[in-house]
């Protein structure tokens, strides 16, 4: 029994990136059994250019999670998901993982913490407006975002999904 939950949990992770909304639906009864990972981003969505701490609660059924596998920060300017950096993440306290990043220019970013705990995967996505930004650049960046997003959905029912994303999903 334990090893079947294990394969379905694993199953899961794998469907994690990029697929979030999906994975509930497709639960097992013995994966329904597990208390959903939550991810909670607490850094605030609007700043200016300088040093940021980006931060990201962890929980399982209401309780801190200190003990994740991996926590992995990406970000990436609106339109540059091909060049986005990834990072671990450099402190946790109270289930609270954070990174220090420092946003260079002007612009709208995304930020995704890639969290790897009690065999799940989840991965949220947080805007964060860094100077002055005007409404036509919100709106393109947020466009951006919706084509990236159905372009991994498209790669992964497809199957060309590349390495590394298979391996971010793991
Ligand atoms: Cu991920």
């Amino acid at each position: 029994m334990k090893k079947l939950m294990v394969i379905g949990a694993f199953g899961l992770m794998l469907a994690g990136c990029g697929m979030e909304k999906n994975s509930a639906d497709n639960a097992s009864a013995a994966e329904q059994e597990v208390k959903e990972l939550e991810v909670q981003v607490l850094t605030e969505p609007v700043g200016e250019t300088g040093e940021w701490t980006l931060e990201a609660f962890v929980s399982q059924g209401g309780e801190a999670v200190n003990d994740a596998n991996e926590v992995k920060f990406e970000v990436f300017e609106a339109g540059k998901k091909d060049e986005s950096v990834k990072n671990d993440y450099t402190d946790v306290k109270d289930g609270v993982y954070s990174i220090k990043h420092t946003f260079q220019e002007d612009g709208v970013y995304y930020f995704i913490p890639h969290v790897t705990a009690r065999s799940m995967h989840t991965m949220p996505t947080q805007q964060v407006i860094v100077g002055q930004v005007t409404d036509e650049e919100i709106r393109a960046a947020e466009e951006a975002m919706a084509k990236a997003k159905a372009k991994m959905m498209e790669d992964k029912e497809s199957g060309t999904k590349d390495e590394e994303d298979m391996k971010d999903g793991m």
